[in-house]
């Protein structure tokens, strides 16, 4: 077991944990983590598992330093129809993806594409490697994307590069990603996962509650006209005021001493 402290078995992903930090890695490296059922079903059953973990506090997903996920499976793809049981019940394990409360880091070496970049999107905080590519390449296969990429993707860079990437289908490189904010920032790739466990142990050392309630409003912020937004983040603002970290928080800085959050 090393120096993880918990290993859990899934055939397509490697879920371990460090402490308060989980690292969940795609594992189908000769189809470049190709998101075939089977892997979005274990991605999905690992990170719902750290989601209700006390211990975890931060998940990063990562696909190792080649490869983060080439797209959803072709293969398994190809004969499929639209109301085929197995997409009704991936869509159930990708949404469940979508609502992990915890902050969530993605660590993109190589190519992130359709289904991976999607991926990508759907996590909280993005970190790439020098040599991150990430697209919308699904057009060339004659579908949209179908997982977030239309939707995400133009909030994030905005609507004329979401527009090339989705119609002409190419990926951007890392730092074109950095440079429209598609991605936090580009390290070296031996140095990807480093910096993203230095990011998700940053976050683990902040009050959990208010940790939890901060992610939850900049979503809302996706979904909300700007006058609820506002008072979503009033309602949650006030209520994280009766935690006794805010407590403590506001003590220890007048104090000029380290915080003990207790999580409550
Ligand atoms: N699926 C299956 N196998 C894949 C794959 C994929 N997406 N990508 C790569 N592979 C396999 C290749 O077939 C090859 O397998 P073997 O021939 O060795 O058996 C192996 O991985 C290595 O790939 P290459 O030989 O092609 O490697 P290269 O380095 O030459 O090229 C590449 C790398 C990433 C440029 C190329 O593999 C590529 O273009 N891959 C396809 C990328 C792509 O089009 N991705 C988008 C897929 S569509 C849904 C919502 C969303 C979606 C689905 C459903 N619902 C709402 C239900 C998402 C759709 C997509 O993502």
């Amino acid at each position: 077991m090393g120096k993880w402290s918990i290993r859990m078995d899934f055939a397509n992903v490697i879920a371990e944990k460090e402490g308060p930090v989980a690292v969940i890695t795609l594992n189908r490296p000769q189809q470049l983590n190709a998101l075939s059922y089977d892997l979005v079903k274990d991605l999905s059953l690992a990170m719902q598992a750290f989601d209700q973990d006390d211990q975890v506090r931060v998940m990063i997903v990562t696909g190792g330093e080649k490869v983060f996920a080439a797209g959803a499976d072709i293969k398994e793809m190809a004969d499929q129809g639209p109301f085929d049981e197995r997409i009704q019940e991936r869509l159930k394990y990708r949404d469940r993806i979508n609502k992990i409360s915890k902050p969530v880091i993605a660590a993109v070496s190589g190519f992130a594409l359709g289904g991976g970049c999607e991926l990508a999107m759907s996590c909280d905080i993005i970190i790439a490697s020098e040599t991150a590519r990430l697209g919308q390449p699904e057009v060339n296969l004659g579908i949209i994307p179908g997982s977030g990429g239309t939707q995400r993707l133009t909030r994030a860079v905005g609507k004329y590069r979401a527009m090339e990437m989705v119609l002409a289908g190419e990926a951007m490189s890392a730092a074109e990603a950095e440079r429209f904010g598609l991605v936090n920032r580009v390290v070296p790739v031996e140095l990807l996962l480093e910096e993203a466990k230095s990011m998700a142990k940053k976050i683990a050392a902040k009050p959990v509650l208010a940790v939890k309630a901060a992610k939850e409003a900049v979503l809302k912020s996706a979904n909300t006209a700007l006058d609820e937004g506002l008072e979503f983040e009033r309602k949650s603002f006030y209520m994280l005021f009766a935690s006794e970290d805010r407590k403590e928080g506001m003590k220890a800085f007048l104090e000029k001493r380290k915080p003990e959050f207790k999580g409550k």
